[in-house]
Parts: C-alpha cells; sequence; structure tokens
C-alpha cells in the first residue's frame, strides 16, 4: 500500500491534528541493539535499520557464525491525538523468528526471514505517553521453518524497513498475509479487453457498512470509476469485491513497454473518507509452451536469465534502496530480461523496480534441500508443512499485484531420501493453484523422479563443465530431458562456474571446483559454451545463470577467499565484471554498443604469438595492435576473435574498435622468459 509517508518531525507537529486517512510512518532510525540472552540495563549499541548482526563472521568465512538471539529496542512516541487510532507494526523482514513486545507485553510471533508481517498494538499502546517497542530476534536453526540449509548465508536481524502505519478505525486490512489487502486479479486479459477484479479486505467496526471507490488511471486520465458497498461482519471484516472491465487495454509488455495503470481506492463511511491506498494494475498473458517456451502477450520472448541473492559484503542482508536499484540497473545495463530471485522472497522495493523494468520475474519459497550435502530440507511434520504453508501464502498474497511475476517457485534441489517430500511439494502446488491460477508453478531440481512432475513447469540446476563433466554436455542433456518431457516446459533454472579476478591462466583448463584456484577464463568458456548450447534450443522456456553476483558462504573454503559462492558474473561489491559479463552483454544487449577485449586481467603473457577475443555487439570489429591495423571481424555469439597474432616482447599496445566510434584499449606484456634470471 502506498500510504502518505511522514517524518517524526512532520508527525510531532501535525500530533494536534486529526489524520485524514492512512498514514505511515518509517521506524528504522534510533535503535538499541544488543546480542545474546542477556539483557544487562543499559548495555547496547545504538543501530539503524537494516540491520544485522553478522557481517563480521559470517562474511568472514566463518562457517560457525552466531546463530542465536538479537534484541532490538527502541521508543515508540505515540501522541495523545492519536488516542482514536488503529496502529499497525509492519516489518518488511526479520530472519528468522521475531517476538514483538509492547511496553513488555507480547504481540506476536512471525517464522520465517523473507515476508512481510504486520501486528496490530492499538490496544497495547499508550497514547501521550512514552512507549517502549522491543523486538526478540533468532536466526539459530529450527526443524520447522524453512530453510532448513542452504548454500547462503542466514544473516540475523531486522534487516528490512520497520513501519508504523496509522489507521482510522476502518481501513484497508493491513493484517491479511502481511498484504496490501488488495489483490488485483486479471481474469481475463487479451488485446481486446481486460476483464479484472479487484478484492479489498476491509476491517473495522462491526456492522458498519463501508464504500469502497476505485479509480483507474492512465497517467492523469481516469479511465474507471466505480464503487461497492459492504457490511463488516461480526469480526469486523469483509471483502469488497469489484469487478471491471477495460476496453483496449494497454498492456505491460515487458521490457518492451512495462504500462502500468494507477490504482486508487477510497473507503468510505457515510462520506468521511476512511482510507485511501494506491497501487499498480499491469495487464498482461502469457503461457509456457513444452516446444516453443515462453510467450509473453502471445509472442514467443526468449527468457535471458540470471539468479541474484540479497547480500554485499560488509552490509549482509542489511541492504537499502540504493542497493537494489544498482543491481538491477546491472542486469539490465547485461541485457537480461528474466531472473529468479533465488531462494526467497526479496525485498518488496525488488518486486517493484523489475514491474517497472519490464523483467519476467520467477518468485520463490525458501524451500531449500540439501544438493550435493548430506543433509536434509524437508522433515516430515506438521509444525515444518504449516510454516511452509504460510511463507507460501505470504510470498503470493504479497506479491499478487507484481506483473512481472509469472513463475511460482516451490522448491529447489530437494531428495526423496528419508523424509520423502513430494506429498508435501504436490500439496503446495495445489495451494499455489489455488491462491493464484493464473501463475505457473515451477521448481528447481537436481534430481530423477517424481519431484519433477509435480509443478506445471520444471528446471534443473546443471553444472557440466564445473562440478563434473564438460560444458558441451548441456545441449545433449537438454535434448534427452526435453525427450523425456514432451508434455512439460522444461528450463534451466542454474547454470554457471566459479571464478576469481584474480586467477588467471594462460591455458584453459578445467579447475577442480572446491579448490583455491578459480581461474576467470574457464568460467567465461563455461558460459560461452552454455549460452550457444541453450540458443539453439528454443524449447526451453527459462535459463538463468547462476549467479549474477558473488554471494556470502560461510561454509566455501574454495576460491581466492574462504566463505563465498564465486560463480558470479560480478564480484560480491559489484565492483568489477567478470569477462563472462561481457559475453552474455555482448548477445543480450541490443542497444548500447559494446567493445570489449577478453582476457584483460591476463596482462603478462610468455609467449608472443597470442589468439585475442574481443566481445562485441556490433557488426564487426577492426583490431589495432602497436598503431597497425590487422582488419575488421565479424563476429559469432559476439566473439570476435583474432588468432596467431604476433605481439612483440615488453609493451603491446592493443585496440579494438567498431564502426560506431566505440572502442577499447588493453596493454599486453610478453615476458622475455629466455632472458630471465630465474
Ligand atoms: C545449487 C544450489 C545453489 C548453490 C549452487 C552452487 O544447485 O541451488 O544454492 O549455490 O548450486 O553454487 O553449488
Amino acid at each position: 500500500m502506498n500510504y502518505k509517508h511522514i517524518s517524526l518531525a512532520l508527525l510531532l507537529l501535525m500530533s494536534n491534528l486529526p489524520v485524514i486517512a492512512g498514514l505511515v510512518m518509517n521506524l528504522n532510525r534510533y535503535w538499541r541493539y544488543t546480542p545474546g540472552y542477556e539483557l544487562r540495563k543499559g548495555v547496547y549499541e545504538k543501530v539503524n535499520l537494516p540491520h544485522t548482526w553478522n557481517t563480521g563472521d559470517a562474511l568472514g568465512g566463518n562457517a560457525d557464525y552466531y546463530r542465536g538471539l538479537g534484541n532490538y529496542e527502541r521508543n515508540l512516541e505515540i501522541p495523545a491525538a492519536w488516542k482514536n487510532k488503529r496502529l499497525f507494526l509492519k516489518f518488511y523482514g526479520v530472519n528468522t523468528i521475531a517476538n514483538v513486545f509492547i511496553n513488555g507485553q507480547h504481540v506476536g510471533e512471525h517464522r520465517g526471514g523473507y515476508t512481510s508481517f504486520t501486528f496490530e498494538i492499538t490496544n497495547l499502546v499508550r497514547p501521550g505517553e512514552h512507549n517502549t517497542l522491543q523486538v526478540r530476534v533468532n536466526n539459530a536453526p529450527q526443524l520447522d521453518i524453512m530453510p532448513l540449509l542452504g548454500d547462503f548465508n542466514m544473516y540475523g536481524g531486522i534487516y528490512r524497513d520497520v513501519e508504523l502505519l496509522i489507521e482510522n478505525p476502518n481501513c484497508i486490512s493491513p493484517l491479511h498475509y502481511g498484504s496490501e489487502g488488495i489483490y488485483l486479479k486479471p481474469k481475463q486479459v487479451n488485446e481486446q479487453s481486460a476483464q479484472v477484479e479487484a478484492n479489498v479486505h476491509l476491517n473495522g467496526q462491526a456492522g458498519e457498512t463501508l464504500k469502497t471507490e476505485i479509480t483507474v488511471r492512465n497517467g492523469e486520465k481516469v479511465i474507471l470509476k466505480t464503487e461497492t458497498h459492504n457490511t463488516l461482519d461480526a469480526q469486523g471484516q469483509a471483502v469488497a469485491t469489484i469487478p471491471f472491465s477495460i476496453h483496449n487495454p494497454r498492456l505491460w509488455n515487458g521490457q518492451a513497454d512495462p504500462f502500468m495503470y494507477a490504482v486508487e481506492l477510497k473507503i468510505y463511511h457515510n462520506s468521511d473518507l476512511q482510507d485511501d491506498a494506491h497501487t499498480k494494475l499491469g495487464l498482461r498473458y502469457f503461457r509456457a509452451d513444452a516446444h516453443q517456451g515462453f510467450f509473453l502477450n502471445g509472442n514467443r520472448l526468449q527468457l535471458k536469465g540470471v539468479c541474484r541473492h540479497q547480500d554485499r559484503p560488509e552490509l549482509g542482508n542489511a541492504l537499502n534502496k540504493l542497493h537494489h536499484e544498482e543491481d538491477i540497473a546491472i542486469m539490465q545495463d547485461m541485457g537480461a530480461n528474466a531472473v529468479r530471485l533465488s531462494h526467497y522472497p526479496q525485498d518488496p522495493y525488488v518486486y517493484k523496480l523489475l514491474d517497472e523494468a519490464g523483467f519476467i520475474v520467477w518468485s520463490e519459497i525458501p524451500f531449500v534441500g540439501p544438493g550435493g550435502y548430506r543433509d536434509k530440507g524437508f522433515v516430515n511434520q506438521e509444525s515444518f508443512k504449516e510454516n511452509g504453508r504460510q511463507q507460501l501464502k505470504e510470498m503470493i498474497y504479497q506479491q499478487f499485484n507484481h506483473p512481472s511475476i509469472c513463475f511460482w517457485g516451490l522448491f529447489n534441489e530437494l531428495k526423496e531420501e528419508g523424509d520423502n517430500p513430494v506429498a508435501f511439494v504436490q500439496e503446495l502446488n495445489q495451494l499455489a493453484k489455488e491462491l493464484d491460477p493464473l501463475r505457473l508453478t515451477t521448481a528447481a531440481s537436481n534430481q530423477g523422479g517424481q519431484l519433477n512432475r509435480l509443478t506445471e513447469t520444471i528446471a534443473w540446476n546443471k553444472y557440466y563443465g564445473w562440478y563434473g563433466g564438460t560444458p558441451a554436455s548441456i545441449g545433449q542433456w537438454a535434448d534427452k530431458a526435453h525427450k523425456e518431457f514432451p508434455n512439460t516446459p522444461i528450463g534451466i533454472s542454474e547454470y554457471g562456474a566459479g571464478a576469481s579476478i584474480y586467477h588467471q591462466q594462460e591455458e584453459l583448463k578445467k579447475p577442480v571446483a572446491n579448490s583455491y584456484w578459480h581461474p576467470e577464463n574457464w568460467q567465461t568458456h563455461f558460459h560461452e559454451q552454455h549460452w550457444m548450447a541453450i540458443d539453439q534450443r528454443p524449447f526451453l522456456w527459462g535459463t538463468f545463470i547462476w549467479n549474477l553476483f558473488d554471494f556470502g558462504a560461510a561454509h566455501r573454503t574454495e576460491g581466492e577467499v574462504p566463505g563465498k559462492n564465486d560463480k558470479g558474473l560480478i564480484t560480491f561489491d559489484r565492483a568489477i565484471k567478470k569477462d563472462a559479463f561481457y559475453f552474455y552483454k555482448a548477445n543480450w544487449n541490443t542497444t548500447d554498443p559494446l567493445v570489449y577485449f577478453a582476457e584483460r586481467r591476463l596482462d603478462k603473457r610468455s609467449n608472443t604469438q597470442q589468439t585475442i577475443k574481443v566481445y562485441s555487439n556490433q557488426k564487426s570489429v577492426e583490431l589495432t595492435v602497436n598503431g597497425q591495423s590487422l582488419g575488421r571481424q565479424k563476429g559469432h555469439y559476439g566473439r570476435f576473435i583474432w588468432e596467431n597474432i604476433s605481439l612483440k616482447p615488453g609493451k603491446n599496445i592493443l585496440l579494438a574498435k567498431a564502426k560506431s566510434g566505440t572502442q577499447d584499449k588493453i596493454v599486453i606484456r610478453i615476458e622475455d622468459t629466455a632472458s630471465s634470471k630465474f
């Protein structure tokens, strides 16, 4: 819900005025934090949110990083003028368990680290007096909260925003699974018309009749205004259902035209405005076909996908808006048009940005299995299953109105060993379809068996040429899987190889995955081979690179430093794009001219005969070595290759230039090994 945001100063100024409709106050600042069990008086650290306590240990590669309690506390000023208001606390992400207290009284518990939740505190606060808000957070592993494990850090803390919602007694419910309380259901959409049903959850005084008015705008222009009336039941609840249709709708059409209508909802009691909310409506239709891949609004769209985790060095998962914006700008620069938000729901702001940028999104619950480990991702007990259902409902309800989301992911790398998750995945699939019949379910598998046949589409995590095998096998595997699943759309949920920008080698040699040495040129080769094979197989509904960014994985002891998964195409700090990034950019970004020397970090070489490779999205590229032109080349898959180029001992200056004027320049030094003193 797009509440009107207010600052503390404004709030104090306004505290004697009546609040008109829903307002929101950000509570990110002025917290007092203490780790552990013991709460000694006056001993705390001042922190602002977003915050995690695991930046030092988990990011330092300490596999045994602290997973336990953390305590947050702050004052809550509630002006006396608000004694007739309803107050709610909204948390956008606390990992993993949050217990919330007002003035020492327990308000509620939320279990699960990746979704929003809201508690009403109206009757617990003392307006005009000093109030205390306390949150006890616990990120210790729990056998009944997803995820049980994963190749990523489970940073503890209140790592997303916290808000105070100030509402009138009658309002759009903030209590329905932490969502906005507004669901815009595009029942049927095509170029001629869109049939939509708005469901608005109302909450207030039992027996009162409320008017819900919906206004749909195209920019400033009102294209539709309609209303309905509902009487709140004995629990003070009702769902206002408003069907409406739009003729000749302008569709949300991915990156080509990510258009959205603006929707405003106003709630009235008699003629008094009670609540006012704003959201967006993106109208589109899509499907996945077992033979032809993904279609958006009737047109085939090749999905060029990446996976993304939500962490950074020094910050862990405590990211702010600028970080999310930067990540999405990088995806756009690369030319990607699809993203798998692995392995859990991410910040609501991320989905908003992805809607606006026209991405196709796979959003998933953290039902993560053991992959290659001997651990478990599923425990067959009711409390685990109930938590899984809850997390799925929260994800779907909270993200319902985002047109970018086309796929709900139900699991990653589960196994049918021990507690067999098949029946439960089946149940989750059914639940997802009940809540949202129009989106497709999917999953990321690494097994054969029944698990692959439970969701409407399926995809596999594949690492040919990294953990084993050769990159060339990916095409053969895909053809075989296509035969085995003639009626199911299949995709690749992950493919990737580790690389350090500091690990440069002259020969192209496959490294050992769990060793220190992760040479960049092997990652580049891996991706070149994979993308060429993928591009030639249009039956794949979507493929997703693992991973766009290096990310924290405290238990890993490989690559240049421990504690990191280095399969990113970009370094953890987002500072350096590895060569493979530019290979994709040359293939995927068709608008911004690119000319880029691959292997630029291998700046000292031993042989005067060299192969030079340039990535470009231009038709032809000219190479000049030490001022002498070696002519123009045409490319294949964005690769422009000059073989047997003679360089001189010492310093060589190489310039690559396209007709557009775009160019790149590097220096390569040939070491005179013959005269070496060693
Ligand atoms: C996978 C997992 C992912 C890991 C990745 C890897 O299949 O789904 O969480 O990070 O492999 O790098 O091994």
